[in-house]
């Protein structure tokens, strides 16, 4: 899966993603946190003991971090802040890590902007 995100070129901004349908109730998902913008659930492929994958309910052309414009503000600092919420709810007292992978070179597979909280292990710096 990786590696073909490495080699494919990145979708339109307005197709739709696996996330559309776990927004939609489509597809299950573990859901660990929503609010009336956010969506945060269990990352089915987890690379620590606690990851969590943190979205905006509507994508509105942000495939990824690259992409936000002026008028995305709002939804970037409610998905920071909803990342904090659930790390706290996780547990997550003596520290986490938070990514945000973008593009092919920052091996993205799932063109909705997300974010990775990742946490319940030590982690190591620099990442890979
Ligand atoms: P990225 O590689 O940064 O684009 O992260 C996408 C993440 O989404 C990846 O860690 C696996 C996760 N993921 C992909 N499909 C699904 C799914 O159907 N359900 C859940 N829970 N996670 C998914």
């Amino acid at each position: 899966e990786k590696e073909a995100a490495l080699a494919a070129a990145p979708p339109p901004e307005d197709a739709p993603t696996i996330f559309d349908k776990i927004v939609n109730g489509e597809i299950p998902a573990t859901i660990v946190y929503q609010d009336e913008k956010v969506l945060a659930f269990r990352d089915i492929n987890p690379q620590a003991p606690t990851h969590i994958v943190i979205i905006p309910k509507v994508k509105d052309g942000l495939t990824g971090i690259s992409k936000a414009e002026e008028r995305h503000v709002d939804i970037l600092g409610r998905l920071l802040y909803a990342t904090k919420l659930v790390a706290k709810q996780e547990g997550l007292d003596d520290g986490y890590r938070v990514v945000i992978n973008d593009g092919p070179k920052g091996c993205q597979s799932v063109y909705h902007l997300h974010i990775h909280l990742l946490g319940g292990r030590q982690m190591n710096w620099p990442p890979g």
